[in-house]
């Protein structure tokens, strides 16, 4: 094979949305770079301090300044509304805590691993966000009655799937509504940052981080649904390349530990000494409340002690004490929600690596 094929194959390879056994790409190392997980360590904090949080960008971080922009809110409305951040800032303001995920976390420990953001299992965080409930400013607008969704567009634009687009992201009239769904201009009591969506951002609680759209610019009300790239083609559960499968929404219950002890510097194998250890971490879901968190200890599960949530759409403190005998062990924690979900021990696979709680799993050699 000439040079030239090997390089064309290597690029048909790395198109984003295949799975591959493969050793890990250029391009996802690029997005790895670019987009951060929270160091598992920071599951030891309520509220995730803004540059710990997790990152997840498509595109390039829009440069808006504050001054200029507007927020658009317009189609099928009887007022359209054009609002500048000090007209939202100067509407109620809800503070809430929010734990988001990103619907790829874990994508890279599946087998084989769809190509994109290769995410471990860092893509959450919980931050204190301070905004304005979309609610009220729709009802203030007034929805034509033949109006079925809510498109909401951000300033940052890209190619994905060979469309040119701006992120944009839907939501039905019902799901907007929720009291909780709020324009939120502030991140753990501060202005967001520029990449957390300055200077304003959708927060959709209990929902994976797709739906809540950065650098919003717009929000439509629409007459039919909204078919962008990030809302039919992206998101969904799949067995194959072809959809339409089902659109992914709320987050999966999930459960995560702080790696007890010391790490290896390259492979991050944890090292623990002897003698009781406190295993602790944090539980959530977006379908009900956290109502059990059990930990795994070579195989043998065993309930840990769960602290109240922070907030209704926030995660819940775990922690067990773990007698730790010198010799090779697999840690590893699960939880269940009032639906009746639980993680599972074994992945359960889909084609764009989304929704992927399998139960975390932590080996650690005790001196
Ligand atoms: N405009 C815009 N909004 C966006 C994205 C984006 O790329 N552009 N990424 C989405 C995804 S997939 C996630 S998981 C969350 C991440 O939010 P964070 O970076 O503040 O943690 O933002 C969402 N909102
Ligand atoms: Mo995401």
């Amino acid at each position: 094979m000439s040079k030239n094929h090997t390089k064309q194959k290597a690029a048909q390879a790395a198109t984003s949305g295949q799975p591959t056994e493969g050793p890990l790409t250029h391009e996802e190392l690029q997005l790895s770079g670019r987009n951060h997980s929270m160091p598992l360590e920071a599951l030891h904090e309520d509220i995730t301090p803004a540059g710990l949080h997790y990152l997840l960008i498509h595109f390039d971080i829009p440069l808006v300044s504050a001054e200029s922009w507007r927020l658009r809110l317009g189609g099928a409305v009887h007022r359209s509304l054009e609002l500048s951040l000090d007209d939202i800032k100067a509407r109620p303001a809800v503070t809430m805590p929010v734990t988001l995920e990103c619907a790829g976390n874990g994508r890279s420990l599946l087998q084989p691993r769809p190509l994109s953001q290769p995410w471990v299992l860092g893509a959450v965080g919980t931050a204190e966000w301070t905004g304005a409930p979309l609610a009220p400013l729709l009802e203030e607008a007034g929805l034509a009655r033949d109006a079925v969704e809510l498109v909401f567009t951000g300033a940052d634009s890209g190619i994905q799937g060979g469309v040119e687009e701006p992120y944009a992201r839907s939501l039905s009239i019902e799901e907007a509504m929720h009291p909780e769904v709020m324009l939120a201009y502030a991140m753990n009591g501060q202005p967001l940052p520029p990449q957390h969506g300055f200077p304003l951002r959708l927060l959709v609680p209990g929902w994976y981080g797709m739906a809540s759209v950065k650098w919003l610019a717009s929000i439509e009300a629409v007459r039919s649904r909204f078919t962008g790239w990030q809302q039919s083609v992206a998101y969904h559960y799949l067995q194959g390349p072809d959809g339409p499968g089902l659109p992914v929404s709320h987050i999966r219950v999930r459960s995560l530990m702080v790696p007890p002890g010391i790490p290896d510097f390259f492979t991050r194998r944890r090292v623990v000494d002897a003698g009781p250890v406190m295993l602790e971490g944090r539980a959530w879901s977006g379908h009900g409340e956290v109502e059990r968190v059990e930990v795994g200890i070579d195989g043998e599960w065993m309930p840990a002690h769960l602290e109240p949530a922070l907030g209704d759409f926030a995660w819940r403190r775990w922690s067990m004490v773990w007698v730790a005998s010198p010799g090779e062990h697999v840690l590893r924690c699960r939880a269940m929600d009032t639906s009746g979900a639980l993680q599972s021990n074994e992945q359960v696979w889909n084609y764009q690596g989304l929704g992927n709680n399998m139960a975390q799993r932590v080996e650690v050699t005790v001196r």
